[in-house]
């Protein structure tokens, strides 16, 4: 329903600037004044119509074509709803109708209508502008409900029953509430459980939980700290993700999997609308044009080509190994390896370490890699594979030599 729009939140319609040592409030304090934020709305269909029509004008900015403010208020393509302070996520409910956001020092998730922010629109229904001129619809034309859930309450799912739910980060849980039309009956917007996870919960997702068709029976729960729930082994700790069943009344808490990284936003889809590549197509593939590379180097034609003081260097590697494995330079050298990964078997991925030039690559099946540098040292530098390949792994390096200067 509400396709064809974005909404995105902001904070800081202080417009604070930091200066804590010369007596300014610190930035989170000063940022978190007002007791509104600011929501961004934005029709950006309208603005590729109006773009493909040629009649809206841009301001082109390092290539990009940019629709600067005024004209964007001009047009009709942008406006902003008052939201709770210091809000985080904006979370589209499923059908398109709700735009739920949650303010992360408000313990209500606040919920406004798609049909009320159209009709708001239509009836210039404003409060006024901010300081950039945008028109601001009134709050209470455009909110549909608010729901207390409890403390800092983050991002918002869906389910395909007229659910939702927020991960809460202050509280460490995760709760479910109920849209206007919940399948079970009950109260429309209002809490119906809750879930401590562990701990402090930054993104949730359910399955499908972010599209117009959620879909499964479970919810991830992925926690910024682990604390207590995993064997210490110094004073780093691993984020951890959490399995919640989500297909009865109430959440049950699954399982554990710690991980090393911080588990920030994921999407759980179903598994057969993956349909990857295992093997790039053609060998000496460049993943970042997605063409065959220039520089893809077929095997038997593995070649140093020198111009001056640029030596292009035209590799292979197979298991389990380099050609060529010797590459003599001079000092003050400019260097340009080209690799190109001959095999094609799935998951037979090679690596190129040259650690004493910081020099790391890793090159996937028929991929092919580049990389410049400068020989600046002279001496004797090994390069080697760096992903795991083969039983000749280990033996798999060769040599770069670096004549020194006269
Ligand atoms: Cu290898």
């Amino acid at each position: 329903m509400s396709h064809g729009w974005v909404f995105i939140n902001t904070f800081n319609s202080e417009m604070a600037t930091p200066g804590a040592l010369e007596g300014k409030p610190p930035m989170e304090v000063a940022a978190s004044q007002k007791e509104m934020d600011l929501l961004h709305v934005i029709h950006w269909k309208k603005a590729e119509q109006l773009l493909a029509a040629g009649t809206i004008q841009t301001k082109n900015i390092k290539g990009m074509r940019v629709i600067m403010m005024d004209e964007a208020v001009k047009q009709g393509i942008l406006y902003n709803i008052p939201e709770p302070k210091s809000p985080h996520g904006s979370d589209v409910s499923p059908d398109g109708r709700f735009i739920v956001v949650s303010g992360k020092l408000d313990p209500h998730v606040t919920i406004f209508s798609f049909d009320k922010i159209m009709k708001a629109i239509e009836a210039k229904n404003f409060e006024g502008k901010d300081a950039f001129g945008i028109p601001i619809l009134k709050f209470n034309a455009v909110v549909e409900a608010q729901v207390e859930l409890g403390l800092g309450p983050l991002h918002s799912e869906f389910d395909d029953k007229g659910y939702a739910y927020t991960s809460m980060f202050l509280d460490s849980a995760i709760v479910k509430w109920s849209l206007d039309k919940p399948a079970g009956g009950e109260k429309p917007w209002s809490l119906l459980d809750s879930l401590s996870v562990h701990y402090n919960t930054g993104h949730l997702c359910v399955a499908g939980g972010d599209t117009s068709k959620p879909n499964g029976k479970y919810l991830v729960s992925l926690n910024k700290w682990s604390l207590d729930r995993a064997l210490p082994v110094g004073p780093l700790h691993p984020q951890n993700l959490q399995l919640i069943d989500i297909t009865g009344p109430k959440m049950k808490l699954l399982s554990d999997t710690p991980v090393v990284g911080e588990p920030h936003y994921a999407v759980m889809a179903k598994a057969e609308i993956f349909k990857p590549w295992t093997v790039y197509p053609e060998i000496g593939y460049n993943p970042l044009t997605r063409t065959k590379s220039k520089f893809a180097t077929d095997p038997g034609k593995e070649r140093i080509e020198r111009k001056g003081k640029d030596v292009h260097v035209y590799m292979t590697v197979i298991r389990s190994r380099f050609i060529p494995d010797r590459i003599d330079l001079k000092q003050g050298d400019n260097v340009h390896l080209h690799i190109t990964n001959l095999d094609r078997a799935e998951d037979a991925t090679h690596g190129f370490a040259l650690s004493s030039h910081n020099i790391n690559l890793s090159i996937d099946p028929a991929a092919s890699a580049d990389v410049d540098f400068v020989a600046d040292r002279s001496g004797v530098f090994p390069f080697y594979c760096s992903e795991f390949c083969s039983a000749l792994h280990m033996e798999m390096m060769g040599y770069m030599t670096v004549a020194k200067a006269p």
